[in-house]
């Protein structure tokens, strides 16, 4: 191992999110975090201080590779390389230890207090339609089914990784009764459903919501049939670049995701296409959910200023 080459524990975690084994944005954010913990506390730096934030910052940009869109993970990096203070390797490896502590902290908390905003928009006798997987979406319907309402889930499968299934196996073990759709069946469902709950992978300055592709679809579709959807988002997903102009790149995935390669054989000559992401404007969402509160999409903008006024630098840049 050379002086500056991740920790096993850098790449293991890297190689995870990168194959979606470790996925969602609040969970990518999460294990990036503890992974530059287990940097700082596993390298080998012979007491220079330079070598370990070389190495930290190495080790950032081999997470900050893995996946592009969910902008929790750079959030989890700077949090965390902003911290990395201190003369002697003893003070920076403390210091990087305990910001990361405070930065998973966090998350746990932010979650349980936006899902205790999110679950006041839920009136008991509820049914909510779900797309994807989403931490926080979940943290809305589990603290409604907490405060003692009876919540009802449509789940949508959400092709092509199925993550609704996650979310339906999640929502049977907290005692909600799931329906489990598919993807095409959302519109006619709709009619049945109360609340539309989704996460979040970023939020952009204008009050766009990035999440799963198909979220946008669905956003049109609630608006025609008069349900109300939100957001719940903690604020780790707002986009800081988006406050200059910068837009939000939406991660292509393999096309094996969607077809394999014999049934493709024998269509032909196709192009397939696999965007993992799209954005919802903010036109079609009623509320954007976080810990501070609930708020109009188009509005979130004050928050992100509020929050991430300092701007976007990258910490992890070399040298
Ligand atoms: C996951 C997804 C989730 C957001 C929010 O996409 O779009 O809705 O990440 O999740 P993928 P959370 O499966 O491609 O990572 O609320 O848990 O942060």
């Amino acid at each position: 191992m050379t002086d500056h080459e991740p920790v096993p524990a850098v790449r293991e975690t890297a190689e995870a999110i990168a194959t979606m084994e470790i996925r969602g944005a609040a969970t990518i954010a999460d294990a990036a975090a503890r992974a530059l913990a287990a940097q700082a506390r596993e390298g080998d730096y012979d007491d220079d201080a330079e070598a370990f934030r070389v190495s930290l910052r190495a080790a950032a940009r081999t997470l900050h590779e893995t996946r592009p869109t969910a902008v929790s993970l750079p959030n989890a990096l700077r949090y965390v390389l902003r911290r990395m203070e201190g003369r002697t390797v003893e003070e920076l490896r403390r210091n990087v230890v305990s910001a990361t502590e405070a930065f998973v902290d966090q998350l746990d908390r932010a979650q349980e207090d936006l899902g205790q905003v999110g679950a006041n928009r839920l009136a008991d006798g509820d049914t909510v339609m779900t797309h994807c997987h989403s931490t926080d979406a979940l943290a809305c319907i589990e603290a409604a089914v907490q405060q003692g309402k009876s919540i009802e889930a449509v789940v949508k499968e959400t092709r092509p990784r199925n993550q609704g299934h996650i979310t339906a196996e999640q929502l049977r073990e907290a005692g909600v009764p799931v329906t489990l759709i598919v993807d095409s069946a959302a519109r006619r469902y709709l009619d049945d459903v109360d609340h539309v709950v989704v996460g979040a992978d970023s939020i952009a300055a204008d009050g766009g919501v990035i999440n799963k592709v198909g979220t946008s679809g669905l956003a049109v579709n609630a608006r025609e049939r008069g349900v109300p959807i939100m957001t719940a988002a903690q604020t780790i997903k707002l986009h800081p670049e988006t406050l200059t102009g910068h837009t939000v790149e939406i991660e292509m995935r393999a096309e094996e995701e969607v077809i394999d390669p014999g049934t493709r054989a024998a269509i032909g000559e196709i192009t397939v296409e696999n965007p993992a992401f799209d954005v919802t404007p903010p036109r079609y969402m009623d509320a954007i959910v976080t810990e501070h509160g609930q708020f109009p999409p188009e509005s979130i903008v004050t928050l992100m200023r509020e929050l991430f006024g300092e701007g976007a630098d990258e910490p992890w840049a070399e040298p």
